[in-house]
């Protein structure tokens, strides 16, 4: 019987890679789906309105470049990097030249002159944070109290709600701080390693969590906060999440989660997804998928590729078509209330430089030169 089945599960996905190879029109060459229609591409944005908005994460270069493209396909935006510590207050101190609101400020212009939302990305990371705020007096690395560690954290939340007021409309406040492995939290990470222990009372949620949200509640009671993370939507880890969840919100500390989405084709399991959404939602949280995209190499292939095989990209288009099925009906239930994808195009992806430095991947549902790929239709007809 087993044998059977993986028999007939063969033919389909020979048959599905047959049908996506004429679907792609070749080997390697990206051409649009026979069911694309010519002329102007339909916009993402507009056809998932009655659903949710459409997001990408963006830096100010990209607007300048690709402006009217963006604008045109997104109603909503995230900074890929530009509201980070390490970018936004590189140096200590809350003078106005301590910080470097910039591109940041750039980015929530354009989205402004668009009607576009802004998301808030992020207070707390374990990368992309300068090492000065963990320094102690004596400048050592990781020397700082925990008193400390968290005056400069309440000072920077403030801030930047403050400068973001009524512009961004949510923040991840705490970003990844969940385990990977056996541990339930990251204990490398240097905000566990200076703030990291749990008062009494708060259930062994490290410190500096509970405090990020209460700095975030007190700066503006009506900015959603949210808990950002990757792989929470299965595994220990989802557990490790709702768990978390559940306490934040009893605290009244915690409005939505971020499912980052960073998934790879083949592996993504849409109803666990689902299922995963319906559990936040149950706990009366909006859920969000906050880093879209799919990369065509499977986890630990590290193998590159020159160009986009065509089964590959007939498995992605069909990974997409039933996310986004997934994404309307949770959308239309009022559980899921953004999907935001990791950049535009396929030119300006983190995986091309992620897990394998250089190489080339095609995560996302534009490719190079702004074509919408087969997954884009997959995503805009249905
Ligand atoms: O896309 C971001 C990339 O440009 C940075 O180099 C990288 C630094 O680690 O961070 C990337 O964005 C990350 C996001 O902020 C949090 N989730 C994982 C994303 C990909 O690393």
């Amino acid at each position: 019987m087993r044998v059977l089945k993986s028999f007939l599960a063969e033919i389909v996905i020979l048959l599905f890679v047959a049908t996506g190879a004429a679907f792609a029109g070749g080997q390697t060459e990206v051409k649009p789906s026979p069911s694309a229609p010519s002329g102007p591409i339909p916009s993402l944005a507009a056809l998932y309105k009655p659903y949710f908005p459409i997001g990408a994460a963006v830096g100010d270069q990209l607007l300048d470049q690709e402006g009217p493209f963006i604008a045109s396909q997104f109603d909503s935006l995230v900074a890929a990097n530009d509201m980070k510590w390490a970018i936004i207050h590189p140096v200590p101190g809350n003078k106005p030249a301590d910080y470097n609101f910039a591109q940041a400020d750039a980015i929530v212009a354009f989205a402004q002159k668009h009607g576009m939302l802004v998301r808030g990305h992020n207070f707390v990371w374990h990368q992309q944070v300068p090492d000065w705020v963990f320094e102690g007096a004596d400048g050592r690395p990781l020397s700082a109290t925990k008193a400390e560690v968290l005056a400069r954290l309440k000072e920077h939340i403030t801030t930047l709600i403050d400068h973001f007021r009524g512009k961004v409309y949510c923040w991840d406040v705490v970003n990844e701080a969940l385990s990977d492995g056996d541990h339930v939290w990251r204990e490398d990470s240097p905000w566990y390693k200076t703030a990291g222990t749990s008062s009494k009372g708060d259930d062994g949620v490290p410190d500096y969590i509970i405090k990020a949200y209460e700095y975030a509640r007190q700066a503006d009671p009506n900015v959603k906060l949210f808990y950002n993370d990757y792989n929470i939507e299965s595994g220990p880890k989802f557990e490790h999440a709702l768990q978390l969840a559940r306490i934040l919100k009893a605290k009244g500390l915690l409005d939505g989660i971020g499912i980052q989405g960073h998934w790879q084709i083949q592996s993504v399991d849409p109803e666990a997804v689902r299922h995963a959404i319906d559990s936040f939602a149950a706990l009366g949280l909006q859920v969000q998928i906050t880093e879209l995209d799919l990369s065509v190499y499977r986890w630990g292939d590290d193998s590159s590729l020159s160009s986009l095989p065509a089964d590959r990209e007939a498995l992605q288009t069909k990974d997409y078509g039933e996310l986004f099925k997934v994404f309307r009906e949770e959308g239309a239930a009022g559980k899921l209330t953004g999907v935001t994808f990791w950049g535009v195009t396929d030119a300006d992806t983190w995986l091309n430089n992620f897990p394998v430095g250089g190489r080339t991947d095609w995560p996302l549902l534009f490719d190079a030169k702004l074509r919408p790929k087969p997954a884009f239709w997959a995503v805009a007809k249905w």
